[in-house]
């Protein structure tokens, strides 16, 4: 399977976040992206190369203009603004309130286009935004040109990212993107199987009320845990997408016995779907050592389940999403890729 991988995540680095009161340092740092490249090279997953540049086309497909001409903007005004550290919202357009007026004080914007405080901004964000997207379209493109498979070793992730928010340590859904690539370049039904321990919200709330795109979720019951809000066993979608958004929500302390009998349904669904191309947005924080999480899967798991996926028999792209636990992450992550090559 081809890797595709920049190190120009790397300037995203250092940016602060707000856990339970505190402002503490990113769980989502660029070690995480290393451990997993130097992995793909320890069990000759294949070849790693750089991603090309592509232009924002397929993210305008799938984000709002406004939204995406907003987050190259981020960092200079924060920096005109006076301001250092990171550039992070903190007063939101809620329930009651004006969602529908852009403002123009740069700390109104990053709340006007977030769903929390999680996706913030430094120097080299915008750069590792875009370079994660690049990786994201070119693996698409290997899929699109006959490989089976393609491994997209995306920095930052994607999921939590919607039409036009932020949020949750994303900013450009890169999953969402290439599948809607993928679709509009030959492989009309594709299906987003996301198994981020967190629920996709971005890329349900983008995909909602289309028949195209499927999008399934396996994930922490949104009741308990992030993202909240969005993610709930009731939510099928609308209109021509009624049928086509399936959502798995799952209590803490689920392990594998719980967790693979839900795959097992998801997959039985998928297929049923048809899909000519499955994008994977494939988390590792269902790991049970994982330091935000509350799932127990073993390493031994994540191989069960490129296995599994493999036997839908579909070109599949995994798409990186989110996993924590970065003494792991490598083994985890390239675990279920060399699950898939060797079923
Ligand atoms: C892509 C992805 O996995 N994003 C996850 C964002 C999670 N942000 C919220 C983290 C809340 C952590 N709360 C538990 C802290 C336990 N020490
Ligand atoms: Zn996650």
């Amino acid at each position: 399977m081809k890797t595709i991988f920049s190190t120009r995540h790397e300037g995203h680095s250092g940016q602060m976040e707000l856990v339970a009161g505190k402002i503490v340092p990113g769980f989502e740092k660029p070690v995480r992206a290393r451990y997993i490249r130097e992995r793909v090279d320890q069990v000759r997953l294949g070849p790693v190369s750089e991603p090309d540049e592509h232009p924002l086309d397929a993210a305008r497909r799938v984000h709002r203009d406004d939204y995406l001409d907003f987050l190259p903007t981020v960092w200079p005004r924060w920096t005109e603004s006076g301001h250092g550290g990171s550039a992070m919202p903190f007063a939101w357009p809620t329930r009651g309130l004006r969602g529908d007026v852009p403002p123009k004080a740069i700390e109104a914007a990053l709340g006007f286009y977030s769903f929390d405080a999680g996706a913030s901004f430094v120097e080299g964000t915008w750069e590792a935004i875009k370079s994660s997207y690049d990786t994201a379209l070119t693996a698409a493109r290997l899929v699109r040109d006959g490989e089976r498979s393609a491994f997209a070793l995306c920095r930052p992730p994607g999921h939590h990212a919607g039409s036009h928010f932020m949020g949750g340590y994303c900013y450009i859904n890169n999953a969402a993107a290439a599948a809607q690539w993928l679709s509009d370049n030959g492989a009309g039904r594709v299906t987003i199987l996301d198994i981020d321990y967190h629920h996709g919200n971005g890329t349900q709330e983008i995909f909602y009320s289309r028949g195209d795109i499927q999008v399934i979720n396996l994930h922490a019951d949104p009741l308990m845990e992030y993202p909240f809000y969005l993610g709930h066993a009731d939510e099928t979608g609308s209109g021509a997408g009624e049928g086509a958004n399936h959502n798995y929500p799952l209590p803490f302390g689920t392990g594998w016995a719980e967790w693979s009998m839900a795959l097992e349904d998801a997959c039985a669904r998928l297929a049923r779907f048809s899909p000519e191309v499955v994008v994977v947005s494939l988390g590792v924080d269902t790991f049970e050592k994982d330091p935000i999480s509350r799932f127990r899967l073993t390493s031994g798991d994540y191989p069960l389940i490129g296995r599994r996926i493999a036997a839908l028999n579909r070109a599949t792209l995994f798409v990186m999403e989110g996993g924590y636990a970065v003494e792991e992450i490598g083994i985890n992550a390239v675990g279920v890729l060399t699950g898939f090559e060797d079923a």
